[in-house]
């Protein structure tokens, strides 16, 4: 068993996939974290799969997921959740845009008492270096309706963040598309939550595979949110509507 798992999910990561995988173990070792590394990938094409496994050899702490079917992003950060050998799980991006670095501090606040950490490109402190002006405006465009829900989360849309399992255990996730964060967040049960502020670096290596598709795929997800919320008084989305504007 491990104190901590992270997931990262990949789709034709060959050139990224050994560093990030390094630098995540190098971060453990450093801080004396005794963690997990799921790689959990959509049976990518390219080398990714025997680059893991030749690691695997000597990283008795790394695990390979290999996806066969239902292809995506958030399909697979929740099938990492249920495959992974601890009770807390931080997901990070393969292609080095979210720093390994801020792993302990995120782990940290779960010790503390939160059950999700996010990490945050849009709070004082964060960014984004590098991004074109379409990145910049979709991602804006998501997070801002991600924020009707959430009007006291800053990035409800963001890739770096930590949960613990308690929060999506019995949680309907219905995942889909891009943002695994604003599901969990809708859906799953949490009440105390922390934001931490990062820059994000836009990828040097791979491609990117943000389609239109995926505005649309977003937007359902938003819609099913909403529906989700109305008929469930409880849920996160109320409590915090409440704290903001007292209804
Ligand atoms: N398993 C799996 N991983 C994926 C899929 N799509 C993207 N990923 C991984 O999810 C992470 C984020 O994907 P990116 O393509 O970097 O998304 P992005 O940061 O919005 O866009 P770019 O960095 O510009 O490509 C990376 O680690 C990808 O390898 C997918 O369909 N399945
Ligand atoms: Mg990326």
């Amino acid at each position: 068993m491990y104190e901590l798992t992270v997931i990262i999910p990949t789709f034709n990561e060959e050139s990224n996939i050994e560093r990030i995988i390094n630098e995540v173990d190098l971060v453990f070792s450093q801080s004396k974290i005794n963690g997990e590394i799921l790689i959990v990938d959509d049976n990518s094409p390219d080398r990714t799969i025997p680059l893991v496994n030749l690691l695997k050899i000597t990283k008795a702490n790394l695990n390979l997921l290999v996806r066969k079917t239902d292809h995506g992003l958030s399909q697979s950060v929740a099938d990492g959740f249920i495959h992974a050998s601890s009770e807390i799980f931080i997901v990070i991006d393969a292609d080095l845009s979210h720093p390994p670095a801020l792993i302990p501090i995120f782990y940290a606040e779960v010790n503390n008492g939160h059950d999700i950490v996010i990490g945050s490109r849009y709070m004082k402190g964060g960014g984004i270096k590098e991004w074109p002006f379409k990145r910049r405006v979709i991602s804006l465009g998501a997070t801002f309706l991600g924020r009707i829900l959430f009007p006291t989360v800053s990035d409800p849309v963001s890739g770096f963040f930590a949960v613990r399992k308690t929060v999506i255990i019995e949680a309907s996730l219905k995942p889909k598309g891009y943002k695994i964060l604003l599901e969990v967040l809708g859906k799953g049960n949490w009440e105390k939550i922390k934001e931490i502020p990062f820059e994000f670096v836009d990828r040097e290596i791979g491609s990117s595979k943000l389609k239109f598709k995926t505005i649309i795929e977003y937007a359902r997800q938003v819609l099913d949110i909403v529906l989700f919320s109305i008929s469930h008084p409880q849920s996160a989305t109320w409590r915090e509507w409440k704290k903001v504007f007292g209804v």
